[in-house]
Protein backbone atom coordinates (compact mmCIF):
# COMPACT_ATOMS: atom_id res chain seq x y z
CA UNK A 1 0.00 0.00 0.00
CA UNK A 2 2.89 2.56 0.66
CA UNK A 3 0.16 5.58 1.08
CA UNK A 4 0.11 7.61 4.07
CA UNK A 5 -1.98 7.27 6.56
CA UNK A 6 -5.27 8.53 7.89
CA UNK A 7 -6.26 7.76 11.47
CA UNK A 8 -10.01 7.44 11.93
CA UNK A 9 -11.52 7.63 15.29
CA UNK A 10 -15.25 6.72 15.40
CA UNK A 11 -17.91 7.51 17.98
CA UNK A 12 -21.07 5.26 17.79
CA UNK A 13 -20.56 0.97 17.05
CA UNK A 14 -24.21 -0.32 16.77
CA UNK A 15 -25.65 -1.25 13.01
CA UNK A 16 -24.40 1.95 11.43
CA UNK A 17 -21.01 1.50 13.50
CA UNK A 18 -20.46 -1.66 11.81
CA UNK A 19 -21.38 -0.95 8.77
CA UNK A 20 -18.43 1.86 8.57
CA UNK A 21 -16.20 -0.29 10.15
CA UNK A 22 -16.56 -2.54 7.63
CA UNK A 23 -15.71 0.30 4.97
CA UNK A 24 -13.07 1.73 6.72
CA UNK A 25 -11.17 -2.17 6.50
CA UNK A 26 -12.11 -2.83 2.52
CA UNK A 27 -11.25 0.67 1.20
CA UNK A 28 -8.16 1.15 0.69
CA UNK A 29 -7.88 -2.87 -0.43
CA UNK A 30 -10.37 -2.60 -3.48
CA UNK A 31 -9.41 0.78 -4.15
CA UNK A 32 -6.18 2.77 -5.06
CA UNK A 33 -6.69 5.73 -2.43
CA UNK A 34 -4.20 8.31 -1.74
CA UNK A 35 -4.16 7.90 1.61
CA UNK A 36 -4.80 4.37 3.44
CA UNK A 37 -7.33 4.71 6.37
CA UNK A 38 -6.34 3.17 9.76
CA UNK A 39 -9.02 2.34 12.38
CA UNK A 40 -7.16 4.22 15.12
CA UNK A 41 -9.93 4.35 18.07
CA UNK A 42 -13.58 3.17 18.81
CA UNK A 43 -15.66 5.39 21.36
CA UNK A 44 -18.42 4.67 23.06
CA UNK A 45 -19.52 5.03 27.00
CA UNK A 46 -19.36 1.59 28.34
CA UNK A 47 -16.00 0.94 28.68
CA UNK A 48 -16.66 -2.87 28.34
CA UNK A 49 -19.44 -3.03 25.23
CA UNK A 50 -16.71 -0.58 23.48
CA UNK A 51 -13.45 -2.57 24.22
CA UNK A 52 -15.72 -6.10 22.70
CA UNK A 53 -16.36 -3.92 19.90
CA UNK A 54 -13.40 -3.01 18.84
CA UNK A 55 -12.00 -6.47 19.36
CA UNK A 56 -14.37 -7.86 16.83
CA UNK A 57 -14.52 -4.89 14.28
CA UNK A 58 -10.71 -4.04 14.64
CA UNK A 59 -10.34 -1.12 16.10
CA UNK A 60 -6.77 -0.35 17.61
CA UNK A 61 -7.84 0.74 20.71
CA UNK A 62 -10.66 2.58 22.40
CA UNK A 63 -11.97 5.69 24.01
CA UNK A 64 -15.13 6.71 26.25
CA UNK A 65 -15.21 10.09 25.59
CA UNK A 66 -15.71 11.89 22.21
CA UNK A 67 -13.62 14.55 23.39
CA UNK A 68 -10.72 12.53 23.75
CA UNK A 69 -10.37 11.57 19.92
CA UNK A 70 -10.22 15.72 19.22
CA UNK A 71 -7.15 15.64 21.34
CA UNK A 72 -5.50 12.88 19.97
CA UNK A 73 -2.66 13.59 17.04
CA UNK A 74 -3.07 10.52 15.36
CA UNK A 75 -6.69 10.65 14.38
CA UNK A 76 -7.27 13.18 10.89
CA UNK A 77 -10.82 12.32 10.94
CA UNK A 78 -13.81 11.48 13.03
CA UNK A 79 -16.77 9.25 12.07
CA UNK A 80 -20.01 10.00 13.66
CA UNK A 81 -22.36 6.91 13.82
CA UNK A 82 -24.42 7.89 16.96
CA UNK A 83 -27.92 8.58 17.19
CA UNK A 84 -28.86 11.92 15.82
CA UNK A 85 -28.94 14.30 19.53
CA UNK A 86 -25.35 14.33 19.36
CA UNK A 87 -24.54 14.23 15.76
CA UNK A 88 -24.02 18.44 15.86
CA UNK A 89 -22.11 18.46 18.93
CA UNK A 90 -19.75 16.15 18.16
CA UNK A 91 -19.04 17.29 14.32
CA UNK A 92 -18.80 21.05 15.51
CA UNK A 93 -16.34 20.19 17.90
CA UNK A 94 -14.10 17.84 15.36
CA UNK A 95 -14.47 20.62 12.91
CA UNK A 96 -13.19 23.37 15.07
CA UNK A 97 -10.36 20.78 15.78
CA UNK A 98 -9.11 20.59 12.46
CA UNK A 99 -10.56 17.05 11.85
CA UNK A 100 -12.41 16.03 8.79
CA UNK A 101 -15.98 14.38 9.20
CA UNK A 102 -17.92 11.82 8.19
CA UNK A 103 -21.61 11.92 10.13
CA UNK A 104 -24.01 10.20 9.84
CA UNK A 105 -27.75 10.71 7.96
CA UNK A 106 -30.07 12.39 8.23
CA UNK A 107 -27.11 15.26 9.39
CA UNK A 108 -29.21 16.75 12.42
CA UNK A 109 -32.58 16.17 14.13
CA UNK A 110 -33.75 19.96 13.77
CA UNK A 111 -32.96 22.52 10.92
CA UNK A 112 -30.93 25.02 13.44
CA UNK A 113 -28.62 22.77 14.37
CA UNK A 114 -28.04 21.23 10.61
CA UNK A 115 -27.37 24.86 10.02
CA UNK A 116 -24.68 25.31 12.86
CA UNK A 117 -23.11 22.20 11.27
CA UNK A 118 -23.48 23.59 7.67
CA UNK A 119 -21.68 26.86 8.53
CA UNK A 120 -18.65 24.88 10.81
CA UNK A 121 -18.22 22.72 7.47
CA UNK A 122 -17.63 25.57 5.71
CA UNK A 123 -15.47 27.55 7.74
CA UNK A 124 -13.51 24.47 8.28
CA UNK A 125 -13.09 23.92 4.42
CA UNK A 126 -12.01 27.38 3.67
CA UNK A 127 -8.69 25.30 6.22
CA UNK A 128 -8.47 22.24 4.32
CA UNK A 129 -10.81 20.11 6.58
CA UNK A 130 -13.45 18.35 4.63
CA UNK A 131 -16.73 16.71 5.75
CA UNK A 132 -19.56 14.48 4.20
CA UNK A 133 -23.43 13.24 5.15
CA UNK A 134 -23.28 9.59 4.74
CA UNK A 135 -26.29 9.37 2.59
CA UNK A 136 -24.51 6.05 1.43
CA UNK A 137 -27.23 5.05 -1.32
CA UNK A 138 -25.87 7.18 -3.66
CA UNK A 139 -23.16 4.97 -4.11
CA UNK A 140 -25.31 2.11 -5.52
CA UNK A 141 -23.17 2.07 -8.93
CA UNK A 142 -27.37 1.40 -9.97
CA UNK A 143 -27.88 4.77 -8.83
CA UNK A 144 -24.89 6.35 -9.96
CA UNK A 145 -25.48 5.02 -13.09
CA UNK A 146 -28.78 6.25 -13.11
CA UNK A 147 -27.55 9.73 -12.20
CA UNK A 148 -25.02 9.55 -15.05
CA UNK A 149 -28.17 8.96 -17.13
CA UNK A 150 -30.06 11.46 -16.18
CA UNK A 151 -27.25 13.79 -16.23
CA UNK A 152 -26.98 12.98 -19.77
CA UNK A 153 -30.50 13.90 -20.53
CA UNK A 154 -31.09 10.20 -21.62
CA UNK A 155 -34.44 10.25 -20.05
CA UNK A 156 -35.07 14.02 -21.06
CA UNK A 157 -37.14 16.17 -18.87
CA UNK A 158 -37.82 14.52 -15.78
CA UNK A 159 -41.91 14.87 -15.29
CA UNK A 160 -42.53 12.95 -12.05
CA UNK A 161 -40.67 11.62 -9.41
CA UNK A 162 -42.14 8.58 -7.62
CA UNK A 163 -39.93 7.78 -3.92
CA UNK A 164 -40.85 5.35 -1.37
CA UNK A 165 -39.06 3.65 1.46
CA UNK A 166 -39.98 0.81 2.85
CA UNK A 167 -39.68 -1.54 5.95
CA UNK A 168 -41.49 -3.60 8.46
CA UNK A 169 -39.42 -3.87 11.07
CA UNK A 170 -42.57 -2.15 13.92
CA UNK A 171 -45.25 -4.28 12.66
CA UNK A 172 -45.06 -5.75 15.77
CA UNK A 173 -46.81 -3.42 18.59
CA UNK A 174 -44.31 -5.30 20.99
CA UNK A 175 -41.10 -4.20 19.46
CA UNK A 176 -39.73 -2.07 21.86
CA UNK A 177 -39.08 1.63 21.99
CA UNK A 178 -36.09 1.87 20.92
CA UNK A 179 -34.29 5.11 20.41
CA UNK A 180 -35.24 5.54 17.09
CA UNK A 181 -39.00 5.70 18.22
CA UNK A 182 -38.21 8.32 21.03
CA UNK A 183 -37.93 12.43 19.45
CA UNK A 184 -35.61 13.48 21.64
CA UNK A 185 -33.03 11.52 20.58
CA UNK A 186 -34.05 10.59 16.64
CA UNK A 187 -35.64 14.12 15.61
CA UNK A 188 -38.41 12.23 13.78
CA UNK A 189 -39.25 8.82 13.23
CA UNK A 190 -39.56 7.12 9.63
CA UNK A 191 -39.49 10.54 8.42
CA UNK A 192 -35.86 11.76 9.23
CA UNK A 193 -34.55 7.69 9.00
CA UNK A 194 -35.85 7.05 5.89
CA UNK A 195 -37.39 9.77 4.06
CA UNK A 196 -34.73 11.57 4.91
CA UNK A 197 -32.73 8.98 1.92
CA UNK A 198 -35.23 9.00 -0.69
CA UNK A 199 -35.06 13.22 -0.40
CA UNK A 200 -31.84 13.09 -0.84
CA UNK A 201 -31.82 10.25 -3.77
CA UNK A 202 -34.83 12.32 -5.47
CA UNK A 203 -32.88 15.80 -5.08
CA UNK A 204 -29.22 13.51 -6.34
CA UNK A 205 -31.00 11.67 -9.05
CA UNK A 206 -32.72 14.75 -10.74
CA UNK A 207 -30.00 17.75 -10.09
CA UNK A 208 -32.83 19.55 -8.72
CA UNK A 209 -33.89 21.26 -5.30
CA UNK A 210 -37.64 20.76 -4.03
CA UNK A 211 -39.70 24.57 -3.15
CA UNK A 212 -42.29 22.28 -1.44
CA UNK A 213 -44.33 19.72 -0.12
CA UNK A 214 -47.55 18.96 1.21
CA UNK A 215 -47.93 15.78 4.14
CA UNK A 216 -49.20 13.22 6.19
CA UNK A 217 -47.91 11.78 8.79
CA UNK A 218 -49.03 9.03 11.41
CA UNK A 219 -47.83 7.21 14.49
CA UNK A 220 -49.91 3.98 14.37
CA UNK A 221 -48.84 2.26 17.75
CA UNK A 222 -48.56 4.84 20.46
CA UNK A 223 -46.80 3.12 23.09
CA UNK A 224 -44.47 0.24 23.79
CA UNK A 225 -42.63 -2.01 25.93
CA UNK A 226 -39.21 -0.33 27.01
CA UNK A 227 -36.41 -2.16 25.94
CA UNK A 228 -33.58 -3.78 27.90
CA UNK A 229 -29.73 -4.51 27.29
CA UNK A 230 -29.06 -4.26 24.12
CA UNK A 231 -32.61 -3.89 22.09
CA UNK A 232 -31.63 -0.29 23.55
CA UNK A 233 -30.18 0.14 20.09
CA UNK A 234 -31.10 1.04 17.01
CA UNK A 235 -33.58 -1.66 15.03
CA UNK A 236 -32.44 -4.41 17.70
CA UNK A 237 -35.24 -6.90 18.35
CA UNK A 238 -33.38 -7.62 22.11
CA UNK A 239 -35.12 -7.89 25.33
CA UNK A 240 -38.06 -5.50 26.75
CA UNK A 241 -39.24 -4.57 29.93
CA UNK A 242 -42.79 -4.72 31.70
CA UNK A 243 -43.03 -1.12 31.80
CA UNK A 244 -43.79 0.76 28.55
CA UNK A 245 -43.35 4.26 27.22
CA UNK A 246 -44.69 6.39 24.54
CA UNK A 247 -43.77 6.64 20.85
CA UNK A 248 -42.98 10.27 20.34
CA UNK A 249 -42.41 10.57 16.57
CA UNK A 250 -44.13 9.37 12.95
CA UNK A 251 -44.51 5.47 12.28
CA UNK A 252 -45.05 6.79 8.77
CA UNK A 253 -44.82 9.68 6.33
CA UNK A 254 -46.15 10.68 3.00
CA UNK A 255 -46.12 13.78 1.15
CA UNK A 256 -46.46 15.51 -2.06
CA UNK A 257 -43.26 18.10 -3.46
CA UNK A 258 -42.61 20.14 -6.51
CA UNK A 259 -39.25 20.68 -7.99
CA UNK A 260 -38.02 23.98 -9.13
CA UNK A 261 -37.59 22.48 -12.38
CA UNK A 262 -41.26 21.76 -11.96
CA UNK A 263 -41.26 18.02 -11.83
CA UNK A 264 -44.23 16.31 -9.46
CA UNK A 265 -42.94 14.22 -6.64
CA UNK A 266 -44.49 11.84 -4.40
CA UNK A 267 -43.04 10.37 -1.27
CA UNK A 268 -43.41 7.64 1.51
CA UNK A 269 -41.59 6.53 4.52
CA UNK A 270 -42.50 3.99 6.65
CA UNK A 271 -41.63 1.32 9.10
CA UNK A 272 -45.33 -0.22 8.72
CA UNK A 273 -45.00 -1.97 5.08
CA UNK A 274 -45.71 -5.15 5.98
CA UNK A 275 -43.31 -7.70 4.32
CA UNK A 276 -40.97 -4.93 2.83
CA UNK A 277 -37.82 -4.77 4.31
CA UNK A 278 -35.46 -2.51 3.05
CA UNK A 279 -37.50 -1.40 -0.49
CA UNK A 280 -36.23 1.90 -1.39
CA UNK A 281 -37.31 2.45 -4.32
CA UNK A 282 -37.37 5.69 -6.89
CA UNK A 283 -38.55 5.99 -10.18
CA UNK A 284 -38.21 8.92 -12.32
CA UNK A 285 -40.82 9.85 -15.64
CA UNK A 286 -38.86 11.89 -18.51
CA UNK A 287 -40.07 12.88 -21.78
CA UNK A 288 -37.31 10.58 -23.35
CA UNK A 289 -37.83 7.52 -21.13
CA UNK A 290 -37.82 6.28 -17.40
CA UNK A 291 -35.39 4.95 -14.71
CA UNK A 292 -36.87 2.71 -12.06
CA UNK A 293 -34.82 1.08 -8.96
CA UNK A 294 -35.84 -0.89 -6.31
CA UNK A 295 -33.00 -1.29 -3.32
CA UNK A 296 -34.50 -4.98 -2.86
CA UNK A 297 -32.84 -5.90 -6.44
CA UNK A 298 -30.22 -3.81 -5.72
CA UNK A 299 -27.93 -4.48 -8.39
CA UNK A 300 -30.58 -3.60 -11.05
CA UNK A 301 -31.72 -0.81 -13.15
CA UNK A 302 -34.96 -0.70 -15.09
CA UNK A 303 -34.91 1.40 -18.38
CA UNK A 304 -37.49 2.60 -20.45
CA UNK A 305 -36.42 4.36 -23.96
CA UNK A 306 -39.67 6.14 -25.32
CA UNK A 307 -37.52 7.09 -28.63
CA UNK A 308 -37.24 3.16 -29.09
CA UNK A 309 -39.65 1.66 -31.88
CA UNK A 310 -43.21 0.91 -30.05
CA UNK A 311 -43.03 -2.87 -31.60
CA UNK A 312 -40.30 -3.52 -29.18
CA UNK A 313 -40.25 -0.27 -26.59
CA UNK A 314 -40.23 -1.90 -22.69
CA UNK A 315 -38.74 -1.37 -19.62
CA UNK A 316 -35.69 -3.52 -19.82
CA UNK A 317 -33.27 -5.17 -16.66
CA UNK A 318 -29.62 -3.23 -16.77
CA UNK A 319 -27.79 -5.50 -14.70
CA UNK A 320 -25.06 -2.55 -13.01
CA UNK A 321 -22.43 -5.07 -12.46
CA UNK A 322 -20.22 -4.13 -15.86
CA UNK A 323 -16.70 -2.71 -14.99
CA UNK A 324 -17.54 0.67 -16.41
CA UNK A 325 -20.36 0.85 -14.19
CA UNK A 326 -19.67 3.03 -11.01
CA UNK A 327 -17.26 1.74 -8.50
CA UNK A 328 -17.62 -2.13 -9.90
CA UNK A 329 -14.20 -1.85 -11.58
CA UNK A 330 -12.77 -2.60 -8.31
CA UNK A 331 -14.77 -5.75 -7.41
CA UNK A 332 -15.76 -8.73 -9.22
CA UNK A 333 -16.24 -9.67 -12.60
CA UNK A 334 -20.00 -8.95 -14.81
CA UNK A 335 -22.68 -10.82 -12.68
CA UNK A 336 -20.99 -11.42 -9.66
CA UNK A 337 -23.75 -8.67 -7.25
CA UNK A 338 -22.86 -6.14 -4.84
CA UNK A 339 -24.44 -5.50 -1.66
CA UNK A 340 -25.53 -2.98 1.02
CA UNK A 341 -22.07 -3.25 2.87
CA UNK A 342 -20.29 -1.94 -0.59
CA UNK A 343 -21.81 1.13 -0.38
CA UNK A 344 -20.21 1.85 2.48
CA UNK A 345 -16.70 1.02 1.12
CA UNK A 346 -17.65 3.43 -1.73
CA UNK A 347 -18.22 6.33 0.30
CA UNK A 348 -15.41 5.75 2.11
CA UNK A 349 -13.47 5.52 -1.34
CA UNK A 350 -14.81 9.10 -2.50
CA UNK A 351 -14.16 10.19 1.16
CA UNK A 352 -10.32 9.73 1.15
CA UNK A 353 -9.85 10.55 -2.19
CA UNK A 354 -11.54 13.68 -2.26
CA UNK A 355 -9.78 14.66 1.45
CA UNK A 356 -6.59 13.59 -0.32
CA UNK A 357 -7.30 16.30 -3.38
CA UNK A 358 -8.44 19.06 -1.22
CA UNK A 359 -11.95 18.79 -2.83
CA UNK A 360 -14.91 19.22 -0.77
CA UNK A 361 -16.67 15.77 -0.75
CA UNK A 362 -20.67 15.43 -1.34
CA UNK A 363 -23.01 15.10 -0.60
CA UNK A 364 -21.87 18.03 1.89
CA UNK A 365 -23.00 19.08 5.02
CA UNK A 366 -24.87 21.70 2.66
CA UNK A 367 -26.39 18.96 0.96
CA UNK A 368 -28.10 17.61 4.65
CA UNK A 369 -28.74 20.88 5.78
CA UNK A 370 -30.92 21.21 2.74
CA UNK A 371 -32.67 17.76 3.37
CA UNK A 372 -32.97 18.84 6.81
CA UNK A 373 -35.42 22.00 5.41
CA UNK A 374 -37.49 19.63 3.33
CA UNK A 375 -37.65 17.45 6.23
CA UNK A 376 -39.00 20.51 8.40
CA UNK A 377 -41.13 21.53 5.80
CA UNK A 378 -43.02 18.55 6.14
CA UNK A 379 -43.39 18.26 9.53
CA UNK A 380 -44.90 21.70 9.43
CA UNK A 381 -46.99 20.73 6.67
CA UNK A 382 -48.25 17.46 8.62
CA UNK A 383 -48.71 19.48 11.62
CA UNK A 384 -50.93 21.92 10.03
CA UNK A 385 -53.57 19.76 8.31
CA UNK A 386 -51.30 19.19 5.22
CA UNK A 387 -51.27 22.80 3.93
CA UNK A 388 -48.74 23.46 1.36
CA UNK A 389 -45.54 24.12 3.05
CA UNK A 390 -42.51 26.29 0.89
CA UNK A 391 -38.90 24.85 1.46
CA UNK A 392 -37.14 27.23 3.76
CA UNK A 393 -34.22 28.73 2.68
CA UNK A 394 -30.60 27.19 3.18
C1 LIG B 1 -33.22 1.88 9.71
O1 LIG B 1 -34.31 2.43 9.10
C2 LIG B 1 -32.02 1.88 8.77
O2 LIG B 1 -30.97 1.29 9.46
C3 LIG B 1 -31.61 3.30 8.38
O3 LIG B 1 -31.26 4.05 9.53
C4 LIG B 1 -30.43 3.23 7.43
O4 LIG B 1 -30.05 4.55 7.02
C5 LIG B 1 -30.82 2.41 6.21
O5 LIG B 1 -29.72 2.30 5.33
C6 LIG B 1 -31.30 1.04 6.62
O6 LIG B 1 -32.37 1.14 7.60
Amino acid sequence: MGASVLGVGMVGYAFMGAAHSHAWRSAARFFDLPLTPELTALCGRNRAAVDAAADRMGWASVETDWRALLRRDDIALVDVCTPGDTHAEIAIAALAAGKHVLCEKPLANSVAEAREMAAAAAHAAERGVRSMVGFSYRRVPALALARRLVARGRIGEVRHVRASYQQDWLVDPEAPLVWRLRREAAGSGALGDIGAHIVDMAQYLTGDRLTGVCALTETFVKERPLPVGAAAGGLAAGGVSAERGAVTVDDAALFLGRFAGGALASFEATRFATGRKNALRIELSGSLGALAFDLESMNELAYYDNTEDPETAGFRRILATEPTHPYVHAWWPPGHLLGYEHTFTHQVADLVSDIAADRDPTPSFADGLNVQLVLDAVARSADGGGAWQPIGSE
